[in-house]
């Protein structure tokens, strides 16, 4: 048995930076260091966790160029590190978008007291940790992948006053000084033995008001309750090779998932001792075991739909039956999102190699149509090799899956993240005239930039983009109201919510919410229908 550890350890995320004119900025939990934290206390070890994105009071600035600071400033993160005095910091870091905010944060700590040892880890560092170690100066270790029990190691080792090297699943600076600049990476194979994220150690109450608070987060639907939503993640790990798609690299191929019992036990935990109300599945893949799946759905029914959940991040369409949907309908399900990535099938094939048939993609969003439930698709277009017209088609497809099945479309830009089969082809092709930085993919991210293919122009892909925007709120209007025609009791119901739960300046952002979950929020759905009855408390079944 280990004795109660000294080591002070604060695990830490950077504020955020969105560019001018790209939109509001979104936040989430701080997932990982929730995950890493919760080992570290069932280890013994005195953890606290140090969101730097989340300032309750004073959410956003915004600088001379209309970039957006989200969270702390500068000055209030070095005094809370200042303050915290930690002998080891774990700094997160997802995004390659926001990698520049996380490096100035390790150097903060290092200004603070240069013998802090500081450790990185996240998607973005797991993708170029060499990159980064040789660069900045300020990080001593980078993790690649899981950081549960490698944090735990690095904590154990500087409490023995050794100064950690050679853990499996890092690089740090005498790797590099020995020239050993690649470890293998373990993945945690048995994810059951791992503790429920430490939710104890952030204040969850701040994150369900991010809306209010002018960020973006999850979609949710306002007034429903559903605002008290929390992210998880079930599963991880996925055996595709999607070009444009890096998950591997921290998560690896290999699929593993938490046990049925073991995802509902945490969801009865958020409900019980948080009050939450819905859930996002954060899976990259939840459904791949159909068994597991449906184990998790027959579970929430019998609860009798105590949350309501949706799958933000995807799913993969052609894992989903007849049969599962009514499942994902009869637990809760308010919101699918299929990821289908294009609407060419040879773009599919050939460029994205996503494995996927689009005729399950439409035939999956009529069986949803029919059972009522709301759904979205996500689209991804500038593949290096992509034509023009393959653009278009992608465009098409999309409005047609919105008129035929209401299916919502979401269209993206392809971006050659670190260590993706896209970054080797924009790099064979010479299509960069030097490596994207992390702010130049940010504005590609956002929508403030875009880059010329071999096959086409970066100006293409913003009309494509205003294209399918124009048509989509156009469809979602028209949609929404031969729905109205046919149901014109419901005219009212929605004039009503509109005006108790909307301020005049969010008119128009409500409507939308709720034109997206017309099925849900118009009582359509069960779920949806007890949480607006009572207000607050559902009734189980
Ligand atoms: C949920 C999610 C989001 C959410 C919220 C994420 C959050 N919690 O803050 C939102 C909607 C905000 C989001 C936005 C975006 N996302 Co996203 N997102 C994800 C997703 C699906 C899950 C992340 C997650 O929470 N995982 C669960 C936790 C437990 O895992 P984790 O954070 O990775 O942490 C573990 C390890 O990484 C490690 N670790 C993490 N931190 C630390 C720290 C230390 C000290 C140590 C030791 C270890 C460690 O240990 C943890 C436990 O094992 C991932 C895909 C994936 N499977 O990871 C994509 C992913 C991270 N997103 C991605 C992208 C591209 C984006 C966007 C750019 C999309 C867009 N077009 O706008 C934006 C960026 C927004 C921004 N701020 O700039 C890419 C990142 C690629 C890259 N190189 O940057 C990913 C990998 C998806 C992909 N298919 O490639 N995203
Ligand atoms: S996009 Fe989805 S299916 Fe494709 S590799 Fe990534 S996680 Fe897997």
């Amino acid at each position: 048995m280990h004795e109660t550890a000294e080591m002070k350890v604060l695990l830490a995320r950077a504020p955020a930076r969105f560019l001018a004119g790209s939109g509001r900025p979104s936040a989430c939990l701080p997932l990982g260091l929730l995950h890493i934290a919760a080992v570290l206390e069932k280890n013994n070890v005195a953890v606290e966790i140090y969101d730097g994105m989340m300032n309750a009071t004073k959410p956003v600035s915004t600088d001379a160029n209309g970039n957006i600071h989200m969270g702390d400033s500068w000055e209030e993160v070095e005094a809370r590190i200042r303050e915290s005095k930690p002998e080891v910091v774990g700094i997160t870091c997802p995004f390659t978008t926001q990698v520049e905010n996380a490096i100035r944060l390790s150097k903060i700590v290092k200004k603070a007291n240069p013998n802090t040892f500081t450790v990185m880890g996240g998607h973005h560092p797991s993708a170029s940790p060499l990159a980064l170690l040789l660069d900045v100066q300020s990080i001593d270790m980078i993790c690649i992948g899981e950081g549960e029990y490698t944090m735990l190691e690095v904590v154990r080792s500087l409490e023995r006053g050794v100064t950690p090297t050679g853990i499996p699943g890092t690089l740090d600076r005498m790797d590099v000084a020995g020239g050993k600049f690649t470890r293998p990476v373990p993945h945690i194979l048995e994810l059951d033995n791992l503790p429920l994220p430490s939710y104890h150690l952030i204040n969850l109450e701040d994150y369900f008001s991010l809306r209010k608070r002018g960020f973006v987060d999850r979609p949710i639907v306002r007034g429903t309750g559903a605002e008290r939503a929390v992210s998880i993640v079930t599963s991880r790990g996925c055996p595709f090779r999607c070009v444009f798609c890096s998950i591997h690299l921290h998560m690896g191929r290999k699929w593993r998932a938490h046990s049925v019992e073991y995802v509902l036990h945490h969801v009865d935990f958020l409900v019980d001792k948080y009050g939450v109300r819905h859930i996002h599945f954060e899976d990259d893949n939840i459904s791949s075991n159909v068994h597991r799946f449906r184990g998790i759905l027959d579970g929430l029914i019998k609860r009798g739909t105590r949350v309501t959940w949706d799958t933000p991040n995807g799913i993969r369409v052609d894992t989903l039956t007849r049969d599962v949907l009514a499942g994902c309908k009869a637990s809760g399900c308010v919101y699918l999102v299929f990821g289908v990535e294009s609407g060419n099938q040879r773009v599919l094939d050939e460029i994205v190699e996503k494995r996927l048939d689009l005729q399950a993609v439409e035939r999956v969003a009529k069986w949803c149509k029919e059972f009522s439930l709301d759904t979205g698709s996500f689209f991804v277009i500038g593949f290096p090799g992509e034509t023009r017209q393959d653009m278009k088609d992608t465009v098409g497809y999309a409005l047609r899956l919105q008129r035929r099945y209401d299916v919502n479309p979401a269209l993206f830009v392809a971006i050659p993240y670190p260590g993706t089969v896209l970054e080797r082809i924009f790099s064979e092709r010479n299509l960069l005239r030097k490596e994207l930085s992390a702010e130049e993919m940010l504005g590609i991210a956002r929508g403030s930039m875009v880059i010329d293919g071999d096959t086409f122009l970066g100006r293409d892909i913003v009309s494509m983009r205003k294209r399918l925007f124009r048509w989509y709120r156009f469809n979602i209007v028209l949609n929404f109201l031969s729905f109205l025609v046919r149901r014109p009791s419901i005219a009212a119901m929605t004039a009503k919510f509109l005006l108790k739960h909307a301020r005049i300046g969010e008119m128009g952002e409500v409507l939308l919410e709720i034109l997206l979950y017309k099925n849900y929020i118009l009582g359509a759905s069960g779920a949806g229908k007890r949480l607006r009855k009572d207000g607050k408390k559902e009734s189980s079944r």
